[in-house]
């Protein structure tokens, strides 16, 4: 019996992978963010962006290469061919894979206050259109985020239909995932969970959302559009 059991653990480890070579091979890795954390003071402040792209956003991305690596299939996948049906993924590629996209496209979404233009001139014709005015959106978008329970996010989309709509999704959903509401393309999203607010706003989530306005990048925003109108 001893024999048998240094055999299988002399197999064991000929066949585990070295913990560097994997890190060396892993699938996705964590984007540098494309301002200094304290680029959004006061709306969001240095400690909150420290914690929440290092710790929060490195985790979705180090969990979603461990699930990645344990389902072959998965492998050589892009990221939104993971995420795009979750039905059929477990629930850590459908969670990390979201948390990962969710968190790249909000950083890239960002500007520090007073850098972040204004919307497009088409862009706004499209928001009165479907909303009535800005200001209408700016509460729709508001109500929307305020009355997620729990964690989430609140997206502003461009639906199947051609129209603006916005909507929210639990968790680390989003728009672009085969889910039987709120599908879309997303032009814009807020994070809702409180690791985003709670250092800084506690409970106060609406504060958060209000605050928010300030560093939304809308050229950004507006090239999305553009691109969906193409
Ligand atoms: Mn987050």
């Amino acid at each position: 019996m001893p024999k048998l059991l240094s055999w299988l653990l002399a197999l064991l480890l000929a066949f585990a992978p070295a913990p560097m070579a994997q890190a060396a091979d892993a699938a996705f890795s964590l984007p540098p963010l494309p301002y200094a954390n304290a680029a959004l003071e006061p709306a969001i402040e240095a400690t909150t962006m420290a914690i929440h792209h290092d710790r929060h956003h490195q985790g979705y991305v180090n969990n979603l290469n461990a699930a990645v690596a344990a389902e072959p299939a998965l492998r050589g996948l892009e990221l939104e061919a993971l995420l795009k049906r979750p039905s059929r993924r477990s629930n850590a590629v459908r969670n990390n894979a979201g948390g990962h996209w969710n968190h790249s496209f909000f950083w890239a979404s960002l500007t520090s206050p007073g850098q972040g233009g204004a919307p497009s001139p088409e862009l706004l014709t499209a928001i009165d259109r479907d909303f009535g005015s800005f200001e209408a959106f700016q509460a729709s978008f508001k109500a929307a985020g305020a009355g997620r329970f729990g964690s989430g996010w609140v997206w502003l989309i461009v639906n199947p239909k051609g129209t603006l709509e916005v909507v929210s999704t639990a968790n680390q959903d989003n728009p672009l995932m085969d889910l039987p509401e709120g599908r879309g393309t997303p032009l814009l999203g807020n994070d809702v969970w409180e690791h985003a607010y709670y250092l800084q706003y506690q409970n106060r989530r609406a504060d958060y959302l209000d605050a928010w306005w300030s560093v939304v990048n809308w050229p950004v925003v507006s090239d999305r559009y553009a691109k969906q109108l193409a």
